[in-house]
């Protein structure tokens, strides 16, 4: 199967990612690691969950600053989320907290986090597979339960019983929704649901740092389940935060880790969810926007201010390409690549984009 991207609508909004996992199994040092900020606290039992931001690493953004000279940049910035476990609720070995799934299903992606530096000797297919298997039960429970509500309820219901039916009849098998073909029409209906193994996934093999580089083997068959999965060595990445960027560069470059975690796993977890970039830029500030791919000119416009998109007139797009090369606007001009667009113009990766609007 390919992989496939999210179903989504979360252009509009800040991207949330939970990381969930069995107990100790360093859920805790991976938020450490992607964010350097301290983890969600055990004791507190009245915020369960530790949000962090992470500001998604962005050379184009870099580029553009210093190009148009501008005095603020500001990158596109995800969420993360780090739960603590309730000491009630958490069986010793448990694959999932299970007090954790409502806190889960207003999430747009999830991490899914196995230990393998214990010397744990269940293997990472294994992990993954009763991770996912918790997922695929809340949501057969979820289904089942709405399909018994449907029977009570009069009215156009059976187009939504046939689309439970289809999901209840997937996730028998054990399979999780994110591999199952959904039409626009059966994915409307979900869209208020939250299917957890829905939702957009990437498995952390959290491991020792002379093991990231390891090829794992076996993994074909996550990945037919659209899991695409990353070796972490969280312990030691969270550590590094202690240094200075250069130390830290240096101590992954002798660990012979290419790039830190963060920059690899959000550039997937941006894909996966099926996101593009477009950029504004000018001397006050050069601004990266999370776009959905696909979306138009004016849902750009929208997402910059909604005054802009209701007195939208035209959008002027260069693309990144075009710009890194000629620097400036006037070449850009010159040249004759920059293009007026109107507003169902389809918003490519990297477009720099200028809208016109009335007030
Ligand atoms: N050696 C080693 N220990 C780790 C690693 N990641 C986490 N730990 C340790 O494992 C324990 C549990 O980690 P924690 O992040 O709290 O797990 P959580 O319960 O999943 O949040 C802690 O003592 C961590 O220091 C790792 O990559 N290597
Ligand atoms: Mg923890």
């Amino acid at each position: 199967m390919a992989l496939r991207s999210h179903d989504s609508y979360v252009s509009l909004k800040r991207v949330k990612t939970g990381i969930i996992g069995p107990r100790r199994a360093g859920k805790s040092t991976v938020f450490q690691a992607l964010t350097g900020l301290e983890p969600a606290n055990p004791a507190d039992i009245r915020n369960r969950a530790r949000f962090g931001q992470i500001r998604i690493p962005d050379p184009r953004l870099d580029f553009l600053a210093q190009a148009y000279g501008s005095r603020k940049k500001v990158p596109v910035e995800l969420t993360l989320l780090d739960f603590a476990p309730n000491p009630k609720d958490q069986k010793e070995g448990a694959a999932l907290d299970a007090s954790l799934l409502p806190l889960i299903r207003d999430l747009d992606a999830l991490l899914l986090v196995v230990p393998e530096f214990l010397g744990e000797n269940v293997p990472v297919r294994a992990m993954v597979e009763n991770l996912e298997s918790e997922l695929v039960f809340a949501d057969f429970d979820q289904a089942e339960r709405r399909l018994e509500r449907l029977k009570k309820e009069k009215g156009q219901v059976d187009f939504e019983r046939e689309a439970l039916t289809k999901c209840v009849r997937w996730l028998e098998q054990g399979k999780p929704l994110r591999t199952l073909d959904l039409t626009p029409q059966e994915l409307q209906i979900f869209s208020s649901f939250g299917f957890l193994s829905r939702k957009p996934a990437l498995v952390i093999v959290n491991c020792e740092a002379d093991q990231v580089n390891l090829i794992d083997e076996g993994l074909d068959k996550l990945r037919e389940r659209g899991l695409e999965t990353f070796r972490l060595a969280a312990a030691f990445e969270a550590e590094l935060w202690e240094l200075e960027s250069d130390g830290r560069r240096e101590l992954l470059a002798e660990a012979g880790i290419e790039a830190p975690a963060r920059d690899r796993l959000v550039a997937a977890l941006y894909r996966r969810l099926g996101l593009i970039t477009f950029y504004t830029a000018g001397e006050p500030e050069a601004h990266a926007w999370q776009l959905r791919k696909g979306a138009s000119a004016l849902e750009a416009a929208q997402r910059i201010h909604s005054d802009i998109a209701r007195g939208f007139i035209r959008a002027e797009v260069v693309s990144y390409e075009d710009f890194a090369q000629l620097r400036s606007d006037a070449r850009v001009r010159q040249a004759g690549k920059l293009r007026l667009e109107g507003r169902d113009y389809v918003v490519r990766d990297g477009d720099i984009i200028h809208i016109r609007f009335k007030v």
